[in-house]
């Protein structure tokens, strides 16, 4: 048994407690949130660690939605549309492709413990992250990408995606878990979408997709017309929509599926996805795709992700947080930041279903410890004050263990 105090600990639990002065007992999961006296009185032999004032406990962060295979861009691909940037990631794609490794990944994964993310939900597209994300201490949620919109490839395609997915699925563990992703509406045949939708529903796996990104993916999707039709007459000869918007949701009705972006949908489809399934928001991809936001103020299964180094410059959630903070200037930001924090700890172990994401009895013991370094008067204004100052942590506990 192992018991670790700190000056607060924020719970993210139904009721947002947050306690001062107070002690967890853990081994894999939370055994019990009590004061350090009663708990060493109940584990006379658990092994202590405290830590200062001004500290704060919280659940480790759960990045939903990253692309680790494009680790090496930098300066690569243009931004502010979102046709000339898919352009750009399909003339360059094999370049960044091969300057990342397995080397590359694994810092990065070991960067990304030291700054107090605990769990990533990987978009896999070629399957080189696959090594890497095994072997680090991080938790994944490792989501086999398929696409590809020429009915004729469909089947070479869904063989290629099937090995990932076999892959994956021979590694899984409990750090390890298989999942599905349709890379989006604009990119992947109906045929493939729902031959992979259906090995997930019976593996009773979660899906992510990506979905109305951008203006021209609206345009494409509702009047055939616009900057996809140029894009794809490249890969297919006389292109036309493979789904309206309606349809495509309808594909993931039943599954537990992550719908990332969203930018472009009408406040009905958001709503609509809200109330079935799990919307992802990367706030900085947004804007340097299409220079877009989206309105946060009326979702509830939100989660908040980094994306991919192609949309980003940073995979660390702190900075992903702090500027979501800025870019939602709308929202009271103490409103907002309790907003975020809950969006990627608590909402996010609920749309990977896991268990973890609260601090409570029973849930995985992943753990962080931050140091606020100074007195704060209201205790409601924390979340703000962890986002603001948050870039590294003190302590990451991944299952009971020190990661
Ligand atoms: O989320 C962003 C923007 N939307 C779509 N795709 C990607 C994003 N970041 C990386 N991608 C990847 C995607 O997984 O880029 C490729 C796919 O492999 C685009 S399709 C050539
Ligand atoms: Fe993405």
């Amino acid at each position: 048994m192992n018991i670790i105090s700190c000056d607060y600990i924020v719970t993210f639990d139904e009721k947002l407690q947050i306690f001062k002065n107070k002690a967890i007992a853990y081994e894999k999961q939370i055994v019990k949130i009590d004061s350090k006296e009663n708990l060493l009185k109940e584990y006379p032999d658990a092994l202590t660690e405290d830590f200062c004032k001004n500290s704060v406990l919280l659940p480790g962060l759960i990045n939903t939605h990253i692309h680790l295979e494009y680790i090496k861009n930098k300066n690569r691909l243009e931004y502010g549309e979102f046709i000339k940037w898919l352009s750009s990631v399909v003339k360059y794609r094999e370049e960044l492709v091969s300057l990342s490794s397995s080397e590359a990944i694994s810092e990065v994964l070991t960067a990304l413990l030291k700054c107090g993310t605990t769990t990533i939900g990987e978009i896999s597209s070629f399957g080189e992250d696959i090594e890497p994300c095994k072997k680090s201490a991080i938790n994944v949620v490792l989501f086999n990408e398929t696409l590809g919109s020429n009915p004729s490839a469909v089947d070479v395609l869904y063989q290629d995606f099937l090995q990932r997915y076999y892959k994956t699925l021979s590694l899984k563990d409990e750090r390890f878990i298989p999942a599905i992703s349709i890379h989006s509406p604009y990119s992947t045949h109906p045929i493939l979408a729902k031959k992979a939708l259906g090995l997930a529903k019976d593996a009773g796996c979660v899906v992510s997709t990506h979905f109305l990104e951008s203006f021209a993916e609206r345009e494409w999707l509702t009047n055939a017309s616009g900057g996809f039709k140029e894009f794809l007459e490249k890969f297919v000869p006389n292109p036309k929509p493979l789904t309206t918007i309606d349809e495509y949701i309808e594909l993931f009705i039943g599954i537990p599926t992550l719908f990332t972006h969203l930018t472009y949908a009408s406040k009905e489809e958001l709503k609509r996805i809200d109330s079935e399934f799990f919307i992802t928001s990367c706030p900085v991809s947004n804007r340097l795709l299409e220079n877009k936001k989206l309105d946060l103020k009326d979702i509830k299964n939100l989660t908040i992700a980094t994306d991919g180094l192609t949309s980003n410059i940073s995979l660390n959630l702190w900075d992903e947080l702090r500027s979501a903070l800025f870019i939602h200037e709308a929202i009271d930001a103490d409103e907002l930041s309790k907003k975020l924090l809950t969006s990627v700890t608590k909402n996010a172990g609920l749309a990977l279903k896991l268990n973890k994401g609260v601090i409570k009895e029973g849930f995985d013991a992943d753990m962080i410890v931050v140091d606020l370094n100074q007195d704060f008067d209201n205790i409601d204004t924390i979340y703000k004050w962890l986002i603001l100052h948050t870039k590294k942590v003190e302590k990451t506990i991944i299952l009971g263990e020190k990661a």
